[in-house]
């Protein structure tokens, strides 16, 4: 009865809890990582490019009042495979801030690394940097920001060739006098763009550039002749967002309010060239504006093959109707400027702001159109292979990357187990164990030990199927550790050992044997019966697959309220396969309903199998009652407008 009650009373909360829960992914091993679930379509999965996708979730871009945080655990570094299903949730790493242009990085040696920009504290403690891990999520270089610069930009952290240097965009608040608006006698500030490229090791300034006297107030089209000077900061009028560099050394940059992108001399930092805009140098066959994420693909100081996104639109309307990718061929002896490949927004969307093009090593194409981190894959000639977006419409990531990459988390992988059972025969172990971060985990072997120094036992081998795995096993097992298996059965790390968690009161649970509840079994001794009997049970292979979570949920309701309580007598095996009593179809009823629950969230999770094991119904109630409910108000956030705030409120006054 307890049983059917917790289940009701968990599934009634579920239901609530859906509403503003379901586009989150939790976890009974790691319950407080709530990473976005993603909505993929895959056209053509035979011609995609291998790799993971690498993506920071952000709902706003600076923290939330009244907290001054972020949304916590759901903003960050994350990797996902190429069904969505996650690799790594990295909010932790910096304390759930809010993280920009996370990518592999594979120029700096043999090695794959992971760059991004840590956002700036609100209450100015740290400005944000430029990050770089290494497989292992290691921090390896933390690259600072100016003395004089608010904090580390948002928009680029773009490691050089080598590692040794990296190149980011900088915002800067001075004073100009209005001459060039044919009003000498005032002044403004304004907002002026620029670059640095900085030394990863040292954070010494090596190369810096800026707006200022080298682009005119009148180039902007966010600023005009007739507009009333403003205090600091000003008018932001170029709005720099991308930076890179050629082997000549000369610089590539883009405004989104010139709309152009700009050749930067390495030499003498002045502007080589300027493509599109009110200034353009170049015979071009196409136009562009509010364009994103400019790169050089190839270049040899005179002829360049640039990628960027295009056509975007921006927070003031759309010059066109669908946003592109757009690879160009410049050559600048001839100034020719000419689109060799254009890829169009799948959804015939604009994107209005932020954005990224990303040419992979096979040649394939991987956009990041940013708005609820919609994002598509293509071939060479175009044709769509994967679109896929956050099922939140609360976050956007800046860019969106793809890429081969090998994760080896230092941690060990995390595991949980608890006991389930009616009587002294029907016991059963619930396992759940992942790795976060890791790359190329296969399966899971999992073993026992009779007590602390015993020896373990293998228990049971299931296939990975989701980042965290689930396996259940006859009897009492403790002291479990499980080992993560590569496709070859080569070990890749061992959890902790852990003791299974129990019932704090067997008998309210139902238990029908000893006050005291049952004690750990030798796993030799179950290993070795389960290996000899005939019945269907197999540990092996009751790391079940894929569910259909309500049936199953409704089916473990009503075999509990039916049952009788004649579990004692554990003589056939038919009988108690069909029994209500027993314990492993509970548990296997529980998984059908698992992903029900995963909606709930991994803490309920547990307190689902805490409290139909130890029957502290009350206990339940109370944490339901007290548990926060998120509310939600999907306004989209944009980069340099002020935004609404996106709620995070109790229910209950607290
Ligand atoms: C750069 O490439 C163009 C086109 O392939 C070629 O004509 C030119 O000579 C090259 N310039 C240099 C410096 O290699
Ligand atoms: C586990 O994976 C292996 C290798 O892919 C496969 O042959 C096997 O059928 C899988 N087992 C289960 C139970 O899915
Ligand atoms: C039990 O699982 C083992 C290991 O996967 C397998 O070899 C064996 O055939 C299974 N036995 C039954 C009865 O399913
Ligand atoms: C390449 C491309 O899509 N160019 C378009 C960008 O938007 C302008 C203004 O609407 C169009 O004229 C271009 O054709």
């Amino acid at each position: 009865m307890l049983f059917a009650g917790a289940l009701s009373l968990l599934f009634l909360h579920n239901a609530a809890a859906q509403r503003h829960d379901a586009d989150l992914m939790s976890f009974v091993t790691l319950p407080e990582v709530r990473a976005l679930k993603w909505e993929v379509t895959h056209h053509d999965r035979t011609r995609a490019a291998p790799g993971y996708w690498f993506v920071a979730p952000y709902g706003q871009i600076s923290p939330e009042h009244p907290t001054q945080k972020y949304q916590q655990y759901q903003v960050g570094p994350y990797i996902y495979d190429n069904d969505g299903m996650l690799i790594w949730a990295g909010a932790p790493l910096y304390d759930n801030r809010n993280v920009f242009d996370f990518k592999p990085v594979t120029n700096i040696d043999e090695e794959t690394h992971l760059s991004f920009i840590v956002s700036w504290e609100i209450d100015s403690s740290d400005k944000g940097s430029g990050v770089i891990v290494d497989k292992n999520y290691k921090v390896e270089k933390e690259v600072g920001v100016l003395n004089d610069l608010h904090d580390f930009n948002m928009h680029e952290f773009n490691v050089l060739p080598g590692g040794k240097s990296a190149l980011a965009c900088t915002y800067r608040n001075q004073v100009i006098n209005l001459a060039d608006f044919g009003r000498p006698t005032e002044e403004s500030w304004i907002v002026t763009g620029g670059f640095v490229e900085l030394d990863v090791e040292t954070s010494e300034v090596l190369v810096q550039w800026d707006s200022f006297g080298k682009i005119a107030l009148h180039e902007s089209n966010m600023f005009h002749a007739w507009d009333s000077p403003q205090d600091a900061p000003g008018w932001d009028y170029v709005h720099i967002n991308a930076v890179d560099k050629n082997i000549a050394g000369d610089f590539i940059i883009s405004l989104r309010f010139t709309n152009t992108i700009y050749g930067i001399s390495g030499e003498d930092g002045s502007i080589m060239w300027r493509l599109g805009g009110p200034q353009n140098d170049f015979d071009m066959d196409f136009a562009f504006s509010k364009q994103h994420d400019v790169k050089f693909v190839t270049s040899n100081g005179t002829h360049h093959v640039i990628s960027f996104l295009n056509n975007a639109s921006d927070e003031r309307g759309a010059d066109e109707s669908v946003s592109a990718a757009l690879f160009v061929e410049m050559d600048t002896i001839a100034m020719t400027a000419r689109v060799i490949n254009r890829i169009n927004r799948p959804d015939s969307g604009l994107t209005r702001l932020r954005g990224s093009v990303q040419l992979l090593p096979n040649d394939n194409v991987f956009v990041g159109w940013s708005e609820r981190g919609y994002q598509s894959e293509h071939a060479p000639n175009g044709d769509l292979l994967m679109t896929a977006r956050f099922v939140s419409e609360r976050y956007s990531t800046y860019r969106s990357y793809k890429g081969e990459f090998v994760g080896r988390p230092s941690a060990p992988p995390d595991l949980v187990a608890s006991v389930y059972g009616t009587s002294d025969e029907d016991v059963t172990t619930l396992i759940h164990v992942s790795w976060n971060g890791a790359t190329d985990v296969a399966g899971w072997n999992f073993y026992a030990k009779a007590y602390d120094r015993g020896s373990s036992v293998f228990i049971g081998h299931a296939n990975k199927t989701n980042f965290e795995t689930m396996y259940i096993v006859d009897g009492y097992m403790d002291w479990i550790t499980a080992d993560a298996i590569d496709k070859d059965g080569k070990v890749l790390s061992t959890s902790r050992v852990t003791r299974s968690e129990i019932p704090t009161n067997w008998k309210g649970v139902g238990f029908l044997g000893s006050a005291k509840g049952p004690t750990p079994d030798d796993p030799s001794l179950i290993a070795a019966v389960t290996e000899g009997s005939s019945s269907t049970s197999n540990a092996s292979s009751d790391s079940v697959g894929s569910t259909d979570s309500v049936d199953g949920m409704a089916d473990m309701v009503n075999d509990h309220t039916s049952s009788g309580s004649d579990s004692g007598s554990n003589s056939g095996s038919e009988h108690i396969s069909s029994s209500y009593a027993d314990a492993k179809e509970v548990a296997k009823a529980v998984y059908r309903a698992y992903d029900v629950i995963r909606g709930v969230g991994g803490l309920l999770i547990f307190i689902l199998v805490a409290c139909t094991l130890g029957g502290v119904i009350a206990g339940l109630w109370r944490m339901i009652q007290s548990r926060k409910m998120r509310s939600y108000q999907h306004v989209p956030s944009e980069e340099g407008m002020p935004v609404e705030e996106i709620h995070l409120r109790s229910q209950r006054p607290e």
